[in-house]
């Protein structure tokens, strides 16, 4: 799919304040410094329009990105979700994720589809099976993507992948749909947008 436009759209604090134009959302979830901006960016092709940040918990709000705007309005959104876990011993991830969070993902009506990133680099976390956990419960859909491919060779990528399919498999039954990317070498992105394209009819 060509993306022939994308602008920065809104910012919310809560869910109350996200847009309610009936334009489906494709949203983007995960640990804090995961590389949830940076994809967007990638998948856009416009660097900076998310603020990517070596500090994590850069993002704190839900943003909301418009692409490909027609001339009479339509369109499809990209989301930027803050990231999970910044804060190990804060009372909020103690007691489970953000209710920014948990509002927007389960509440959100025209949040079309959730990707869940994870860092290739590592296990699988307790943090991100559970939160998969939560979205199955909640029946939310959902896709995995790996980032920063970059930081690994062709034979630990392969490897971590296999292992981290292993360990979905062992909770369910069919694996989500998966995507390895890096937004450092800009690869990956062109099979997650094709996945949206499909989803947008
Ligand atoms: N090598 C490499 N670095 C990446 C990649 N994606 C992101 N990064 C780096 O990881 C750090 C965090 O990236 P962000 O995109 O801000 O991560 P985020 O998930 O949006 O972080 P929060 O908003 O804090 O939750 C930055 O230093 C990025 O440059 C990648 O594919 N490869
Ligand atoms: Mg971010």
């Amino acid at each position: 799919m060509r993306i022939n436009s994308a602008k920065f759209a809104f910012s919310s604090g809560k869910i109350s304040q996200i847009p309610r134009d009936g334009l489906r959302e494709f949203a983007f979830i995960g640990r804090s410094n995961v590389g949830k901006s940076s994809l967007i960016n990638m998948l856009v092709g416009v660097k900076g329009l998310a603020k990517v940040s070596g500090t994590p918990g850069k993002t704190r709000l839900i943003n909301h990105f418009l692409v490909n705007e027609g001339r009479d309005g339509g369109g499809w959104y990209l989301v930027d979700l803050p990231g999970y876990g910044w804060a190990r011993t804060s009372k909020s991830v103690r007691e489970g994720f953000d209710k920014i969070i948990t509002d927007y993902v389960t509440k959100a009506e025209k949040m079309w589809l959730l990707f869940v990133l994870v860092d290739v680099r590592h296990e699988p976390q307790k943090v991100d099976m559970e939160f998969m956990e939560m979205l199955g419960r909640e029946g939310v859909p959902f896709g995995v993507v790996f980032t920063k491919a970059d930081k690994l060779g062709t034979n630990a990528l392969a490897t971590n992948v296999a292992n981290y399919k292993q360990e979905l498999l062992k909770r369910w039954e069919e694996l989500p749909p998966m995507f390895v990317t890096s937004s450092e070498k800009r690869t990956g992105g062109g099979e997650i947008l094709e996945f949206i394209e499909q989803n947008l009819t």
